[in-house]
């Protein structure tokens, strides 16, 4: 139930007509026995000097969102996010900690594959990470 509204949101960020994002699941593979990707969620602060590495298995396509719900049930980590009408989910903290406009500060959202880092193009709400891949939120700050 929540995953479904949480991919029309990520439909409705990226379709011009969020009525076409109803029903469709495209990409997904129905009547088998999904397959689970291992990935490692890593919490980087250099700020605060914290580095934490949350391993985890999920469904294939499962949106980071899910993944870190999964983590803050199993009371590893926490977090907090907002909603843009435009852009969908926005993580505002991560273990109790928030980035803000007033210091310029965010939770910056990569991936680490094969060594090599990106930064997302998208936010936690459509971001399906791919199987031995390091999703990183990395507190920062911009300007
Ligand atoms: C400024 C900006 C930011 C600032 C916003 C804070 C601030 N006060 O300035 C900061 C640096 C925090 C930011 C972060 C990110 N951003 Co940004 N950002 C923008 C930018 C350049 C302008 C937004 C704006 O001010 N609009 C004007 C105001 C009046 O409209 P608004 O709707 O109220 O704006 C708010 C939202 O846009 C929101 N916001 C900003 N970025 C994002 C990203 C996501 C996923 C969400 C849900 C909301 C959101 O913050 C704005 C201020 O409150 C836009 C591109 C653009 N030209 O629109 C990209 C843009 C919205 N960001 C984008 C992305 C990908 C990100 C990040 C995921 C990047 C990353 N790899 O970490 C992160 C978000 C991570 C997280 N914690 O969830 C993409 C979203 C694409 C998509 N389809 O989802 C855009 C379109 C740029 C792009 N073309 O790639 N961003
Ligand atoms: C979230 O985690 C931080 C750091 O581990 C902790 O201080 C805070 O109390 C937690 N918040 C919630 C709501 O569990
Ligand atoms: C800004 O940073 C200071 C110092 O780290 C912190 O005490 C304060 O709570 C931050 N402001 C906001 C709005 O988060
Ligand atoms: C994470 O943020 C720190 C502090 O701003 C920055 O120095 C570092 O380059 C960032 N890490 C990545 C992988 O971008």
């Amino acid at each position: 139930m929540t995953l479904t509204a949480i991919t029309l949101l990520c439909f409705a960020a990226l379709l011009p007509f969020p009525g076409l994002g109803r029903g469709g699941n495209s990409g997904e593979q129905h009547g088998v026995v999904s397959s689970q990707v291992s990935i490692n969620v890593v919490v980087s602060n250099k700020f605060a000097n914290e580095l934490n590495t949350y391993p985890v298995t999920a469904p294939k396509g499962m949106p980071i969102f899910g993944i870190l719900n999964q983590l803050q049930d199993n009371n590893q980590l926490n977090f907090t996010y907002s909603i843009s009408k435009s852009y969908g989910i926005f993580l505002e903290s991560v273990n109790g900690l928030a980035g803000s406009t007033e210091n310029k500060t965010y939770w910056e959202l990569l991936s680490k594959r094969n060594k090599k880092t990106t930064p997302l193009n998208v936010g936690i709400g459509c971001y399906q990470p791919e199987k031995n891949e390091n999703f990183i939120m990395n507190f920062t700050t911009w300007a």
